[in-house]
């Protein structure tokens, strides 16, 4: 991928107004004296100071106190949920002006540039976990405007597991490690959450999400986002439209097999970090489509759902989405801590032009945020700390609490005041001012739900009707793998009677193997169906896509050809062999290797192609993984090709993704041929 015109962090002028925000916090120890928090030179760093060689320690070794007291408070509790996470830096640009739906600035003007931070993450593990376990995924967006900050906290499936925030905790707990031994780590496999599915019928549709691959992203470059609430855009004249937000990967959205998942949490746990780190640091800048699904107020009970129920989506066959911006991630942090573990979300954080709705489970969550960071970042002013800060300038009359880096001047800090003319003063809506939209609402206090929200199952079955084969294939096989890890019988049961009201087939095939009693009825809560649904139909590129390049001393010369056709594609091919160091070709040519195959492993790789040459063959055959690593690709649907002779280690010759040039042959139509498919990601009719 080409950035180099588009980045506007490409040379200093363009730095966003982030960028040159954060760079004024940012220090660079480089070549600088070592000195103590007051600023002391310090000469001696790793002998405390005692009486004598072999005595005691003394309290008096200042330095030694202060390094010691900072290690043991270097920890600050980890996100209740959305523990694990990564984050980079990027900018937003809309590409044509939506005032007729939003007054918000920045999405008025396609050459305004706003900075923009995002965190990826999952959900139930702790921080250490594993990347790549079945979870739903964070998609938290800061988007830094001139308005103020303006937060998008969606995740990468559009609907949730509860209508209410009243169930949240609940739902936490029942999905959490079991608290009398914390077992199982990042995992929805055990007793407790399946208890809590069957209890809470509302989670049906959720659990058809997350018992998809939709669970298993291939990288955080290949996967949607969602805002998952109605939200509501208001433009300057004050008229509404229900919104719902959503970001498509330019890249496609794709997934990892289950198998593959489970193994890469072992050799790689950073597996989807280091992907995005590694995209950006190469100038490979991930970019996400912004998209809208937009409802004039008027035609909120047009639909067969209620719109303000966070299980339900809105087909985008029914309701289209329209790609109204571009979101590009180019910088990586250079602080994990101080950028990605500090920052501080909040789907409270609006701009004028983006309001809510009555969503209950978004009205709680515009509670839960910013009560979390009191703890999570140790009091109220979390919103200075240099990532949170907005690039918009901040003058309240809020004052004091931990942690304050303000140095407020003059004597008032209240509202009205006559001695600072009543300053700092509110801003009137028609000047900017935010104003809440003025809905009209009347009622009973009562708790209660709206019999709305009580069909939850049309849409799971919806989900399952919109699934390709391979994807039903692998949603039973989740749904298998995770009851196979609860003991209590009764749940196992308990949720196969539940899915039996989503869809009997979807039952049935539930029930063989978890040893319980099929369904008796039959039927679907829907025949209605919404391709969107279905990542078989998404976008299908080869660009960024890694390759294994298994060869040894001797391979022929075709290989060179073919990995600059990859590299021109912007594919990137590594070479693996039985040895680091250099290997060289039958007649010319020199190659670097750079991984092992002790070290490296196909789930590493999203495709293998092998040397042509008897010799580089037969070296590759010196080590027994090879033939291992070559069949895990293949049994993962992984395109593999072959030049020549090696062929001969593969499991099969012919069969989808499976591409060889035999000798002699031209090798540009070999090398378009595995490009293709490359880019159809898995070659999934070997599971049929
Ligand atoms: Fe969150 N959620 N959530 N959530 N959520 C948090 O805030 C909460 C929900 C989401 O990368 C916490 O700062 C409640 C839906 C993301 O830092 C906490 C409810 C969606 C992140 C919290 C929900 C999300 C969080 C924990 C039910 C998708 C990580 C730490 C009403 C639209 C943001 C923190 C990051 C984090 C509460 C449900 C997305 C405890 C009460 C639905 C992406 O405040």
């Amino acid at each position: 991928m080409d950035n180099s015109n588009s980045n506007p962090n490409a040379n200093n002028q363009n730095k966003t107004s982030k960028d040159q925000q954060l760079e004024q916090f940012t220090v660079d120890n480089d070549g600088k004296n070592l000195t103590t928090n007051q600023g002391l030179n310090v000469s001696e760093d790793e002998h405390s100071l005692k009486v004598g060689e072999r005595g005691p320690t003394l309290m008096e070794d200042f330095h030694f106190r202060e390094k010691m007291t900072h290690f043991d408070h270097e920890r600050i509790p980890e996100r209740i949920v959305h523990a694990r996470g990564f984050g980079a830096h990027g900018y937003f640009q809309v590409y044509e002006s939506m005032k007729d739906y939003t007054k918000a600035k920045f999405l008025q003007d396609p050459s305004v540039v706003t900075p923009v931070f995002v965190r990826f993450s999952t959900v139930a593990g702790s921080r250490g976990s594993a990347d790549t376990v079945r979870d739903v995924r964070g998609f938290a967006t800061k988007f830094y405007t001139e308005e103020g900050n303006y937060d998008l906290v969606g995740n990468n499936m559009p609907v949730f597991f509860i209508q209410d925030a009243m169930k949240f905790p609940d739902f936490i707990h029942a999905v959490k490690p079991e608290p009398h031994n914390e077992i199982p780590q990042a995992q929805s496999a055990h007793d407790t959450f399946w208890d809590f599915v069957v209890h809470n019928t509302e989670s049906a549709h959720m659990i058809m999400w997350a018992m998809s691959d939709r669970s298993l992203p291939r990288s955080f470059r290949m996967m949607e986002g969602f805002g998952v609430h109605t939200f509501r855009f208001v433009n300057e004249e004050g008229k509404a439209h229900f919104v719902k937000f959503h970001w498509k990967p330019v890249l496609g959205t794709h997934s990892l097999v289950w198998d593959e998942t489970q193994k890469l949490a072992g050799k790689d746990p950073d597996f989807n970090r280091r992907d995005l780190w590694d995209a950006i640091e190469s100038g490979n800048y991930p970019e996400y489509e912004f998209g809208v699904q937009m409802i004039p107020e008027e035609a909120e009970f047009d639909f067969n759902f209620d719109i303000l129920d966070p299980t339900k989506v809105w087909p985008e066959e029914i309701i289209p989405v329209k790609i109204i911006g571009k979101m590009t991630l180019n910088r990586n942090t250079d602080n994990f801590f101080a950028e990605t573990e500090q920052i501080a979300f909040h789907p409270g954080h609006v701009v004028p032009g983006i309001d809510f709705t009555n969503d209950p489970l978004l009205q709680g969550r515009l509670f839960s945020y910013t009560d979390t960071q009191l703890s999570r970042l140790g009091g109220p002013n979390f919103h200075e700390i240099p990532i949170n800060r907005s690039v918009a300038p901040v003058h309240n009359n809020q004052r004091d609490g931990m942690h304050r880096m303000t140095i407020n001047k003059g004597p008032v800090s209240y509202h009205k005041n006559g001695i600072a003319g009543n300053t700092p003063k509110p801003v009137p809506p028609e000047k900017g001012g935010y104003e809440h939209y003025t809905e009209k609402v009347e009622g009973r206090k009562v708790q209660a739900r709206s019999d709305s929200f009580k069909d939850h199952f049309s849409q799971a079955a919806m989900f399952w009707n919109s699934m390709s084969d391979v994807e039903k294939m692998h949603i039973v096989s989740a749904f298998q793998f995770e009851l196979g890890k609860v003991q209590r019988k009764e749940i196992r049961q308990q949720v196969v009677d539940l899915f039996a009201h989503v869809d009997s087939d979807l039952a049935t095939r539930i029930s063989e193997g978890i040893g319980t009693i099929p369904p008796q009825t039959s039927g679907s809560a829907s025949s209605e169906s919404s391709p969107a649904l279905s990542m078989m139909n998404t976008v299908k590129l080869p660009l960024t896509r890694k390759v294994a390049v298994l060869a040894g001393n001797g391979f022929t010369d075709e290989l060179p050809f073919v990995l600059s056709q990859l590299q021109q594609a912007g594919i990137i091919a590594e070479v693996v062999s039985p040895k680091l160091g250099t290997i060289k070709g039958k007649t010319s040519g020199e190659l670097e290797v750079q991984h092992s195959l002790l070290g490296a492993d196909s789930v590493l790789f999203d495709a293998v192609l092998v040397a042509g040459g008897a010799l580089s063959v037969s070296e590759l055959l010196t080590e027994p993984k090879t033939l291992d690593f070559i069949k895990e690709a293949y049994q993962h649907f992984k395109p593999i090709g072959a030049i020549a002779e090696g062929a001969n280690l593969l499991p099969s010759a012919n069969g989808e993704g499976i591409v060889i040039a035999q000798e002699n042959e031209e090798l540009k139509p070999f090398g378009q041929a595995f490009m293709e498919a490359i880019a159809a990601h898995r070659h999934w009719t070997r599971a049929i």
